[in-house]
C-alpha cells in the first residue's frame, strides 16, 4: 500500500475503535443543527478533530473540508485537499447504533486521488482511486456489471420520494425496488459492489466525494441532477449509477 493510503486507513480504523468504545455511552451529547432531523453528536465533532490532527501531522500544508466545526466551505482546491465526513449517517448512529460510515476523500489539484468509506459496525472498508483500483477489506474488486434500472435496486432519500419533484416515483417504479439506508456512504458502497443500479439524493461534497472517487474508478457515473459535474461546493442533487441506469435516471429526472 502507498504510504498515504496506509496512513489514512490506520487513522480511520483508530477513529472507528474510538466510536465503538463510546457508542453506548448514556451521556452522549446530541444536538440539532438546521432542524430536529439534522443531528450532530460529540463523537461527530471529536472524530473530525481526531482525523484533522492526524492529517496535520502527516501533511501540514494540506487543506481540509469537513462537515463539522465550521470547516464546511473551501474555495481553493489547489494542492492537496482532504474532505472528511467523520460520521456519515448520524441519525442511524444515534438511533440504530449501526449503519454509519467514516469517510475521507483526497484531492490533488482538483482531481480525486483516493477515496475511503468505512462502514464501522459491519467492518466493511472500501478504499481506492484511479491509480490503484478499488479494494474491499484489502481484496481488489472488479467493476460492477452495467445493469439497467429495470434490473436493479435504487437508493433514494425519503424526502425526495415523498415530494416527487423529479419523477422519483417513476424512477422507483422502473427499478426492481427502492432502498433507503439513511447513509450516503452505505449507498455508494452498494453501488461500487454492484448491489444497486443507482442512487439519488441531496448531498454535500463530504457525502459524495469519497465514494464518488471509488465509483468513477470502476466506471460508474455520477453528476448533479441536470447532468453537470458535481462542483464540490455546497449541497447538490446527486444522481449516480451504472452507465446505463445513470442515463435512464437523468432522462426521467429531466423529462
Ligand atoms: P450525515 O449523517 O453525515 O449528515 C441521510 O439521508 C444521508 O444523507 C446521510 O448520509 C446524511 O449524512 C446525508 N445528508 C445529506 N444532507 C442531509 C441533510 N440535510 N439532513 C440529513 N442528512 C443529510
Ligand atoms: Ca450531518
Ligand atoms: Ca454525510
Ligand atoms: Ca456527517
Amino acid at each position: 500500500m502507498q504510504e498515504i493510503v496506509s496512513e489514512i486507513h490506520s487513522w480511520m480504523i483508530a477513529a472507528g475503535e474510538k466510536i465503538k468504545e463510546n457508542l453506548n455511552k448514556e451521556s452522549l451529547i446530541v444536538e440539532t443543527k438546521s432542524g430536529r432531523k439534522d443531528l450532530v453528536t460529540e463523537l461527530d465533532k471529536a472524530t473530525q478533530d481526531f482525523l484533522i490532527e492526524k492529517i496535520q501531522a502527516f501533511d501540514p500544508e494540506a487543506k481540509i473540508l469537513g462537515e463539522e466545526n465550521g470547516l464546511d466551505r473551501l474555495s481553493d482546491f489547489s494542492g492537496r485537499v482532504f474532505i472528511i465526513d467523520p460520521i456519515d449517517g448520524t441519525m442511524n448512529f444515534v438511533l440504530e447504533k449501526e449503519n454509519f460510515c467514516i469517510m475521507i476523500a483526497v484531492y490533488e489539484e482538483g482531481q480525486g486521488r483516493f477515496g475511503f468509506v468505512y462502514n464501522v459496525m459491519k467492518n466493511e472498508f472500501l478504499w481506492g482511486g484511479p491509480e490503484i483500483g478499488v479494494f474491499c477489506n484489502g481484496k481488489k474488486i472488479d467493476p460492477p456489471k452495467d445493469i439497467a434500472l429495470e434490473e436493479g435496486l435504487i437508493g433514494l432519500n425519503a424526502p425526495m420520494l415523498m415530494h416527487n419533484r423529479h419523477h422519483e416515483v417513476e424512477m422507483s417504479e422502473r427499478a426492481l425496488g427502492v432502498r433507503m439506508t439513511g447513509c450516503a456512504g452505505i449507498e455508494l458502497i452498494a453501488l461500487v459492489l454492484g448491489q444497486r443500479a443507482g442512487y439519488i439524493s441531496n448531498l454535500a461534497p463530504w457525502d459524495y466525494a469519497p465514494g464518488g472517487i471509488l465509483m468513477e474508478t470502476l466506471g460508474l457515473k455520477m453528476a448533479n441532477i441536470t447532468g453537470e459535474e458535481l462542483a464540490l461546493d455546497g449541497r447538490e442533487l446527486f444522481i449516480g449509477g451504472t452507465p446505463t441506469a445513470f442515463q435512464e435516471l437523468l432522462t426521467i429526472a429531466n423529462q
